[in-house]
């Protein structure tokens, strides 16, 4: 069935495709692929989407106008796909949550089993845990001699609080300044998913080292995992924690019956790690970097924070209602989205942007171009919170903004990220002043983060 004013994908703009390169030249730069497709975006903005070709062959095609994003998101005509970094982020993920494929029932057991882990009485259980790992954060900033690395701290304040909350497993990486064997095995795991999506299969046959370190990586990971799992069935049930793993290894599906096994379960566990950390850790480094530049907005957040906080220990309640804090990060995960691209796929043939896009090609909708679409943003490249103000955020399209993806493949997390940052951001500046180091550039790492960010920080000034 091709539309007959439809044009073959081969004909999609997009930067040159070189022999054996592929569009390599126009994709390197200091800050990374992303923002080189950012900076494509705006070329391609007419017609909402353009191709790049990789050196491994692949031809990926990205969509960039909100418009086509829309048509995109429709769940009765496209899916979720499993591809580019995904795709290798599954060696060690297999079919938990964030990479089963579609149409695979492990997702659909999973997702019904753990969907209790995430309400708000189960977000109510999880705050000790959040504020004890945001206290040993607040800690260590308060003993810190020279300017702090708030990527390396944030990352640690969110792996810390996943574990915790989801495993009762302690990685205390405050405690000490190396990163635990683990983290280090995740981190290297993580940046060759990205890394191996540029490099050219020839490269990769000359030097097995890679695929090795990333056996060796996987290996270790999962040996972590199987050891807190065995330890969990060793403890008498009456002790077991409400947590995420117990959830796993007692409840099952209220539809099918069936019990997660235990490749699945391991495969849950490296999932909430890999999902629950970077992108956090990202959102509030982009965030703190942000109220470093921009005294006014820092000042507002204060005095929302003291009015509804004062120097009290916070409550759920309270926090969910720093509207100010809320918006501030919102508007973070709109410039800088970190996960930056969703991956989605036709169930039947389509025609997209006037392009026949046959059923299972994998279209990139990048959302860091969509999130700052001049179409739907005005002056889309300024910070300003208020634009998640009721009525602004009403007017506009829903595709407009998916920080947290779309539809029912959509974050599991969102709600435990939001409160998580929301409380590390109202105690962070209730205690400190902080300036940074430099100008916003970003770092060209799976999930984006602000690279170098160093703040000095002192006691602050009331
Ligand atoms: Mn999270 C899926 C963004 C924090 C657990 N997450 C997604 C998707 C986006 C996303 C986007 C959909 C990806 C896709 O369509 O391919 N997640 C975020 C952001 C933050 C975040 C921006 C923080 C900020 N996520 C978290 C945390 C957890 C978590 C914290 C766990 C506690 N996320 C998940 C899981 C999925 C997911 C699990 C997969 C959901 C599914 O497909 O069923």
């Amino acid at each position: 069935m091709h539309a007959p004013h439809a044009a073959p994908l081969t004909k999609l703009p997009g930067p040159p495709n070189l022999p054996l390169l592929g569009s390599l030249p126009w994709m390197l730069g200091r800050e990374g692929v992303l923002m080189r497709l950012l900076e494509l975006a705006g070329v391609h903005r007419e017609a909402g989407l353009f191709r790049v070709a990789t050196p491994t062959g692949h031809a990926p095609i990205f969509v960039v106008s909100t418009a086509l994003a829309e048509q995109l998101f429709d769940e009765k005509r496209f899916q979720k796909a499993i591809e580019g970094p995904l795709l290798n982020i599954r060696e060690f993920t297999g079919d938990g949550l964030f990479t089963a494929r579609g149409d695979e029932p492990a997702w659909g057991v999973a997702h019904r089993v753990l969907s209790p882990g995430f309400t708000a009485d189960a977000m109510e259980r999880f705050l000790p845990a959040m504020r004890q790992v945001l206290e040993a954060l607040l800690m260590h900033w308060r003993r810190a001699q020279s300017p702090v690395d708030v990527v390396a701290d944030m990352t640690k304040l969110t792996l810390d609080t996943i574990s915790l909350c989801g495993f009762a497993f302690e990685f205390r990486s405050f405690e000490t300044p190396a990163l635990h064997p683990f983290l280090q095995a995740l981190g290297r795991a993580l940046q060759e998913s990205l890394d191996r999506l540029h490099r050219p299969a020839l490269v990769s046959a000359l030097f097995p080292g890679k695929a090795r370190q990333l056996r060796d990586d996987v290996a270790t990971m999962a040996s972590l995992v199987d050891g807190v799992i065995a330890a969990r069935r060793a403890q008498p049930r009456a002790e077991w924690p409400q947590d995420l793993l117990s959830l796993m290894l007692t409840e099952a599906d209220p539809k099918t019956g069936a019990m997660l096994s235990d490749e699945n379960i391991r495969y849950q566990v490296l999932t909430f790690l890999v999902a629950g950390h970077e992108t956090t850790a990202g959102l509030l480094a982009f965030t703190l970097h942000q109220l470093a530049s921009n005294p006014p907005l820092l000042a507002r957040l204060r005095a929302e924070v003291d009015e509804v906080l004062g120097t009290r220990e916070p409550t759920r309640k309270e926090l969910l209602s720093l509207s100010l804090v809320m918006r501030t990060l919102s508007e973070a995960l709109r410039l800088w989205p970190t996960v930056p691209v969703l991956c989605v796929a036709p169930l039947a043939d389509e025609v997209v942007g006037g392009f026949h896009v046959p059923a299972g090609q994998p279209l990139n909708v990048l959302m860091s171009a969509v999130h700052r679409d001049p179409a739907v943003w005005p002056d889309p490249d300024r910070f300003d919170p208020d634009r998640f103000l009721p009525e602004p955020s009403r007017a506009r399209p829903s595709a407009a903004y998916k920080p947290f993806g779309n539809g029912k493949r959509s974050c599991t997390g969102r709600i435990f990220a939001l409160l998580e940052a929301t409380m590390a951001v109202a105690l962070i500046v209730r205690e400190f002043d902080f300036t940074a180091n430099g100008p916003l550039v970003i770092a060209p790492t799976t999930s984006p983060k602000p690279k170098g960010l160093r703040l000095t920080l002192t006691p602050r000034r009331r």
